[in-house]
């Protein structure tokens, strides 16, 4: 198994609600490390770059409006094969959809409002990570 690094967020309507630990702990049970974290509310500039690849989406201006709405916490995690790790513990973006036991499926209450986010790849991962953290905010 590879080490790996995903970056997470937790959303606006999950820091809302104070589930912050909530989730970090089921991240932390998974068997996966937080090794870098802080809490920002995003610019419109940063979200409308963060998701440039949903930017001719039809949900593209509700999802920018949404991840600036309130403070969101930005992560690396780190662990066996991290990426996939964290997208199965994430569950499907539609929380009706997701498994039992998933993060949206316990705590998100939309596909808009989905609680959490995590890289699709290794490649993604490096580009995110280095959209929020330098090398030095990031101790494994
Ligand atoms: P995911 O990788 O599971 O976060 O999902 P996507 O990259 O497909 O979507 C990114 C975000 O766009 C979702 F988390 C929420 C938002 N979205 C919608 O609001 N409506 C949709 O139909 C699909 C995605």
């Amino acid at each position: 198994m590879a080490i790996e690094r995903t970056f997470s967020i937790i959303k606006p309507d999950a820091t809302a609600r104070n589930v912050t630990g909530a989730i970090n702990a089921m991240i932390e049970k998974s068997g996966l490390r937080i090794v870098a974290q802080k809490r920002l509310r995003m610019t419109r500039e940063q979200a409308e770059t963060f998701y440039a690849v949903h930017r001719q989406r039809p949900f593209f201006g509700e999802l920018v409006e949404f991840m600036t709405s309130g403070p969101v916490v930005v992560q690396v995690l780190e662990g066996d094969n991290a990426v996939a790790a964290y997208r199965d513990l994430m569950g499907a973006t539609d929380p009706a959809k997701a498994t039992p036991g998933t993060i949206r499926k316990t705590l998100a209450k939309s596909i808009g409002e989905n609680s959490v986010h995590g890289s699709d790849a290794a490649d993604t991962a490096d580009k995110e990570i280095a959209q929020f953290f330098s090398g030095n905010e990031i101790v494994g």
